[in-house]
Parts: C-alpha cells; sequence; structure tokens
C-alpha cells in the first residue's frame, strides 16, 4: 500500500455484490487512493456514488488493471476465469467472489474468521466462500475447535438476491402482479418464485444435487482444512429479499452441550447468538439483513445421535456471504 491507500477496482461494480461492496469500502474507511469501477459496455458511462463523489464505470477490457493494488472481483465465474490472472499479471491481487478459483489448489478460500492464515500463501488470485458456506462455517468453526465436527447435514433458505439485481426484481414484480391480479412472468427462475420455495439453486448435476450444494460440500472441507467432515446439502431458494437461513444438523465426535455451544459462540468472532425461545428470539432473515455477524439461535441437542446438536444460522447473503468478507480479506492485506 502507499502512503496515502490502495488502488481499487471493482469489477462488476453495477450488481447487487459491486453496490454492496462499495457501501461497505464506505462504511469501514477502507485505505483507497483510487477507486475504478468496471463493469459491461451495458453500463459504461453511468456514475455511482462513493465517498459522496460520483465515478464513472468504464468497460472491463485488458488494460483495466494497470495501477492497481486490489482487484474485487464481482461479475462471474467466466469474467474471472478470464481477467483474473489479466490482474495478477498487471501486479493486481485479487480478491474473486465467483466459484472460479475456488477449488484450485494453489488458490486460498478465505473465511477471515476461520482461515485468515490461508491468505499468506496466495500467489495474487484469493478466492471468496459461496455465501451459503461463508455463513455455516463461521458458525461451525468455533465448535469444530472444542468437539470435532464428523458430519453436517445442512438445508439452506436463500434469498433471491443471491440471484443479482434481475431476481430482487422479478420477486419484486410477482408479488406486485399477483396482488393486482396479473399472472406472473418467469425469466430468472424456471417457477414463480412468490410465495414459493424451490428446491433448486444453480444446475442440478447427474447425481441429483445442484452445484450450490456440492459447493457447501467441498468449500466446506477446504476452508476448515477437514476431509473427513461429512457434509450434505439441500439448497433451497425461498420469497426473502435479503438474508440466508440455514438449519443446520451437526454430530460431533465428542459430547458437546447446548449451553457450551451457546457460550463459545457467544464468544466467538463475527457470530451473534439470539437464543431465547421463550421470549420468540431467534435470529430471521429481515433482522439480519443489513447487519454483519452471522447470527446463530435455537441451539439445541439431537437426540437421535451420540453427540449431536442442531441450530438455525442467519446471515445477510450480500455481505458477510460475498462484499464484507471479500473487504475483510483486503484489510487483512493492508
Ligand atoms: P448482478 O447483480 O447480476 O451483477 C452482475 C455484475 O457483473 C454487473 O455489474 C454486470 O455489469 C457485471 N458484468 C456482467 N457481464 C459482464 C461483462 N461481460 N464484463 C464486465 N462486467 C460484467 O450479480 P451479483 O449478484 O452482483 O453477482 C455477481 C457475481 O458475484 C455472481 O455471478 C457470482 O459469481 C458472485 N456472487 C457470489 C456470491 C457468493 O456467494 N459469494 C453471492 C452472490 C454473487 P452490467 O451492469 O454492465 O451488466
Ligand atoms: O444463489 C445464491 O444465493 C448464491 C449465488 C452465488 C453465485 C451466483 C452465480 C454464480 C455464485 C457463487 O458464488 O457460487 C456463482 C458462481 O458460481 O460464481
Amino acid at each position: 500500500m502507499g502512503e496515502d491507500g490502495f488502488n481499487v477496482a471493482i469489477v462488476g461494480a453495477t450488481g447487487a455484490v459491486g453496490n454492496e461492496f462499495l457501501k461497505i469500502l464506505e462504511e469501514r474507511d477502507f485505505p483507497i487512493k483510487s477507486l475504478a469501477l468496471l463493469a459491461s459496455a451495458r453500463s459504461a458511462g453511468e456514475t455511482l456514488m462513493f465517498r459522496k463523489r460520483d465515478i464513472e464505470v468504464e468497460e472491463l477490457d485488458e488494460d483495466s488493471f494497470e495501477n492497481i493494488d486490489i482487484a474485487l472481483f464481482s461479475a462471474g465465474g467466466s469474467i474471472s476465469k478470464e481477467f483474473a490472472p489479466i490482474a495478477v499479471k498487471a501486479g493486481a491481487t485479487v480478491i474473486d467472489n465467483s466459484s472460479a478459483w475456488r477449488m484450485d489448489k494453489a488458490v486460498p478460500l478465505v473465511v477471515p474468521e476461520v482461515n485468515p492464515g490461508a491468505i499468506a500463501w496466495h500467489k495474487g488470485i484469493i478466492a471468496n466462500p459461496n455465501c451459503s458456506t461463508i455463513q455455516m462455517v463461521v458458525a461451525l468453526n468455533p465448535l469444530h475447535q472444542k468437539a470435532k465436527i464428523k458430519r453436517v447435514v445442512v438445508s439452506t433458505y436463500q434469498a433471491v438476491s443471491g440471484s443479482g439485481q434481475k431476481a430482487v426484481d422479478e420477486l419484486s414484480q410477482q408479488v406486485r402482479s399477483l396482488f393486482s391480479m396479473q399472472g406472473v412472468k418467469k425469466n430468472v427462475y424456471p417457477h414463480q418464485i412468490a410465495f414459493n420455495c424451490l428446491p433448486h439453486i444453480d444446475v442440478f448435476q447427474e447425481d441429483g444435487y445442484t452445484k450450490e450444494e456440492i459447493k457447501m460440500v467441498n468449500e466446506t472441507k477446504k476452508i476448515m482444512d477437514d476431509d473427513s467432515m461429512e457434509v450434505s446439502a439441500t439448497c433451497v431458494r425461498v420469497p426473502v429479499f435479503f438474508g440466508h437461513s440455514e438449519s443446520v444438523n451437526v454430530e460431533f465426535y465428542e459430547p458437546i452441550s447446548p449451553e457450551y455451544a451457546r457460550d463459545i459462540l457467544a464468544m466467538s468472532p463475527g457470530v451473534a447468538v439470539l437464543d431465547d425461545p421463550s421470549q420468540n428470539i431467534y435470529p430471521v432473515a429481515i433482522e439480519a439483513a443489513g447487519n454483519d455477524e452471522v447470527f446463530v439461535g435455537r441451539i439445541r441437542k439431537d437426540s437421535t445421535v451420540e453427540y449431536g446438536l442442531n441450530m438455525w444460522v442467519v446471515s445477510d447473503n450480500i455481505r458477510k456471504g460475498a462484499a464484507l468478507n471479500a473487504v475483510q480479506i483486503a484489510e487483512l492485506l493492508s
């Protein structure tokens, strides 16, 4: 970093994650000397506000990374595959939000509360995990340190913002159409998402799982550095705008009580425990949205196995699940 901060580029600045990057860099007073906002030709020339100044969006091209120190990518996997190596060659460190590089053995996959040390071996690209993985490992890792985890079974309830700005618009439009007795239009999802749940996130694989489910399995093992941990996932899209929720069943090798788990989680970085069901206190998506923490509640014993717990884990998928986690990685570089 120069004396007066980093030269930063955001690739995909006009998208849902890109917008959140702008908010978070501003909120956290990230040391920025210059900020380049990059997107496709469609939005080149538009302006976006950062620190009370309008910045013009430029079209991403091969010369976009000259003098850039940190490039934050959120324009999809194919853009990351093509342009991250170009950015690295130009001297930038890339923090990539897509799945393009996550499982590459030469690329660290980082959640700062869990494996900050992995940043040390980066060779130019650092991968940001999938949103559903991030919030789950932030809650699992403190427990894993105390009583080794044997198996995790997770079902997700994922907000439409995980599919980008177009999906946020689709849910709003469908709700409005239904209340005005008109038919719904479907573009982003194969079924109506308003007042519905779709057990389908990303594409189906031959084995019947979706890519989102496989990402959760593989990324969790890589971040927690434990290939022996069994993970089984079902990912579901729900008609919520912001905030992913997860029902997480955890089997341990050693005993761990709900009370102890609650205490451990309450002391863990990035976690907030909301767990007093008698007072209707538990995490909910609309209250998690706009916050940085991973909220955990409904912590209770699973008596069907020797050592097991169930819990409910909620976080803002665009903040901790994407932009915030990436900015926290960037802060570790400074
Ligand atoms: P979005 O709202 O659809 O935004 C997409 C962004 O990519 C826009 O800025 C768009 O620019 C830009 N873009 C698209 N094609 C481009 C091209 N050919 N050249 C340059 N820029 C291009 O999507 P989003 O929700 O922000 O997500 C973006 C990506 O972030 C996803 O594809 C995914 O890889 C990643 N993501 C990760 C997580 C996570 O779990 N960590 C969560 C959500 C998203 P225009 O405005 O010019 O079209
Ligand atoms: O659907 C969600 O809730 C999260 C979506 C993440 C996403 C969306 C499009 C492409 C990803 C991701 O981060 O895994 C990708 C990708 O594969 O890069």
